[in-house]
């Protein structure tokens, strides 16, 4: 079991002294501090947490992170995360990445992440770019659209990310904004706090490659069909009636009730950006299924499996382990 501290730290335990070299502006602090704060507030005890991180502008997290962790390599994140946490479920694990490095060449480990309900969050810091190598367009960005380092506009559909989760089993699914301090710290602490795999996509301008969608651009107000009032851009779901937890799992006719609106919620509002938890279901992780076939998972973790003694001698025999898993 995951442990929490008995006195909880500041904010300032989770934070490295390495130099940060994000861009002034850049929506990635507000991530950062935002898991930063998470940790502090949920008690995580920094020598039990591990963040991984792609690689990107977005994988310096792990580097301004004070815990354990893996910069890993480019998309393959999820596959470091998901070893760790299966090896160890005693560690609390979050992966974060870009939108390149996780819907792009990770978009395998994406889909098969979702398959097996690691309990563990993934926090995707979407900025339609790939900021690290200079702005390419990244598989969020909109076709038609032209940021300033493409000579030409896109000429590919985004992704769809949280209907890609949907489809692909993950069991929490929200969006947030970088710069909502407090709404994306609330929306972390909850994709930590859920039992399963969690994907959290933070919104985030990149002030240097992407001059369409900017801080201003995310911050200004927009005309609706029926309001007589400017409406603001974001809004939250869950203010306006949004419930996408599932209450009963068995029930497959509230699952794909609760689906179908989850996908209607995240997409389709016009100019309007929708953030809140859109879809939430509390189904046996990867280590209960693990457990429940091989019942001596239960004592031991993998990472745990005493394999010798004091004298060196093997203290566990391991072909017994490997029988529970033949039938
Ligand atoms: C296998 C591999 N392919 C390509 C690269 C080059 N590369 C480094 S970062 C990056 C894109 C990062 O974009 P994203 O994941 O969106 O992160 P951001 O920089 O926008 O935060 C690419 C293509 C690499 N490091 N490894
Ligand atoms: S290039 Fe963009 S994403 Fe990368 S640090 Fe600069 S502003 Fe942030
Ligand atoms: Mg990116």
């Amino acid at each position: 079991m995951v442990s929490k501290l008995q006195t909880p730290l500041t904010v300032t335990a989770y934070k490295s002294d390495v130099h940060n070299d994000w861009c002034p502006g850049c929506g990635d602090f507000g991530i950062l501090q935002a898991i930063q704060q998470s940790c502090a507030e949920l008690a995580l005890p920094p020598w039990e947490t591990m963040v991984f991180a792609g690689i990107g502008c977005s994988g310096k997290v792990f580097n301004y992170m004070a815990s354990h962790g893996v910069h890993t390599l480019h998309g393959r994140v999820l596959p470091f995360a998901v070893g760790a946490k299966i090896a160890n479920p005693d560690l609390e694990v979050v992966a974060v990445g870009g939108d390149g490095d996780g819907y792009g060449i990770g978009a395998g480990h994406f889909v098969h992440a979702g398959r097996r309900n690691v309990d563990m969050a993934y926090i995707v810091m979407t900025n339609e770019v790939y900021g690290l190598t200079k702005g390419q367009a990244s598989p969020t960005l909109g076709r038609g659209q032209q940021t300033k380092s493409l000579p030409l506009p896109n000429t590919n559909d985004a992704i769809q990310p949280l209907a890609l989760a949907l489809s692909s089993g993950y069991t929490w699914i929200g969006r947030s904004y970088a710069f909502d301090g407090r709404h994306l710290k609330e929306m972390i602490k909850k994709a930590i706090e859920h039992k399963g795999m969690a994907l959290l996509d933070v919104l985030q301008p990149c002030p240097t490659f992407n001059d369409l969608h900017t801080a201003e651009w995310f911050n200004k107000k927009v005309k609706v069909e029926g309001e007589t009032n400017m409406v603001s851009r974001i809004f939250n779901v869950n203010e306006v009636g949004h419930d996408g937890s599932v209450k009963d799992p068995t029930n497959l006719d509230e699952v794909t009730d609760k689906q179908k609106k989850a996908f209607e919620m995240a997409h389709h509002h016009g100019e309007r950006i929708p953030v809140g938890v859109f879809y939430e279901i509390k189904l046996p992780t990867y280590t209960e299924r693990m457990q429940a076939q091989a019942p001596m998972l239960k004592k031991y973790s993998p990472a745990r499996i005493p394999y010798e003694d004091a004298s060196h001698l093997p203290t566990t025999d391991l072909s017994k382990t490997y029988e529970e898993f033949l039938f």
